[in-house]
């Protein structure tokens, strides 16, 4: 197993596990963490979710990239698709999910903790969508939901450089709710704040984040478009050059094919 799922009174944690490829989010692991939200949601007893990364390096860096390159452009449309349902589907969820991100949070990890309801980082948390860098777009609704939270302006500029954002400044920006010192300290905070909404009505808290998410509209145009333009990218050289010089351990050269 990739993903541990674990349970403590009234919250339920999911870890993610693969700290050799800094947690990065291959098939299985995605077909886990559905597993695991799906067992949550039929858990009574579970008042709340935390998920995180193993260890103190990585919350997830993204879509494992060496499964991308070798997807063909139906294989990489499906996979984006299911991942957006997942995305949704946690952004939906009608216990509060908690992001407790612990480190690198980059393309599609990035993308998790942007569908989780609140997102706690610790001191040397990372946030990024460097999809640029490979030759491609954030593919598991990254466009649309940084958008949401920080802006337009912000979004195309984070996408479009690949900049990463400390968790102070992505804190400034409206992209996490609160800093913290380490994973511990993550932890405490994350219990208590999901303590507190414990104690409050979970009919109410189910309706609540219905109606934020109602408010936002779930653009389907905008989150096919992604699907479409991630896709398409796949059919270009330019996604070969960039995994590829991922994998070699050098800066990719880009021509524009
Ligand atoms: N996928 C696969 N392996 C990874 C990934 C990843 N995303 N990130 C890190 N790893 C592996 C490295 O290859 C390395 O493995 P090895 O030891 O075998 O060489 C190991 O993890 C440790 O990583 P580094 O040695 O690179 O560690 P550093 O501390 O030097 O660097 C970084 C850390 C900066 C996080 C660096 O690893 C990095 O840039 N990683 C890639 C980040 C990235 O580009 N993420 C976006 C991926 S694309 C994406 O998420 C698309 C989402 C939509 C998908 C839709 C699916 C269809």
């Amino acid at each position: 197993m990739l993903t541990i799922v674990s349970h403590e009174g009234n919250i339920s944690t999911i870890t993610i596990s693969r700290p050799s490829a800094l947690n990065a989010l291959n098939q299985q692991v995605l077909s886990e963490i559905k597993d695991a939200f799906a067992s949550i949601s039929k858990l009574h007893s579970t008042r709340g979710v935390v998920v995180t990364g193993e260890g103190e390096k990585a919350f997830v860096a993204g879509a494992d990239i060496k499964e991308l390159s070798s997807l063909t452009k139906a294989e990489a449309v499906e996979l984006s698709q299911k991942g957006h349902q997942l995305f949704q589907f946690i952004a939906d969820f009608p216990k509060p999910v908690v992001a407790l991100v612990n480190g690198f949070a980059l393309g599609g990890g990035c993308e998790l903790a942007m569908a989780c309801h609140i997102r706690i980082a610790t001191e040397n948390a990372k946030f990024g969508l460097p999809e640029v860098n490979l030759g491609l777009i954030p593919g598991y609704g990254g466009t649309q939901r940084l958008t949401q939270l920080v802006g337009r302006a912000k979004a195309l500029e984070l996408a479009m450089t690949g900049d990463m954002l400390n968790a102070k400044d992505a804190r400034e920006l409206g992209l996490v709710n609160h800093v913290v010192a380490n994973k511990q300290e993550g932890i405490e905070l994350a219990n208590k704040m999901l303590s507190k909404i414990a104690q409050k009505a979970p009919l109410a808290i189910t309706e609540l984040i219905k109606s934020v998410n109602a408010g936002f509209g779930y653009e389907k145009a905008g989150y096919e478009a992604e699907v479409n333009s991630f896709g398409h990218l796949f059919t270009t050289k330019d996604f070969i050059e960039g995994t590829t010089a991922f994998m070699e351990k050098r800066t990719a050269n880009f021509k524009g094919e």
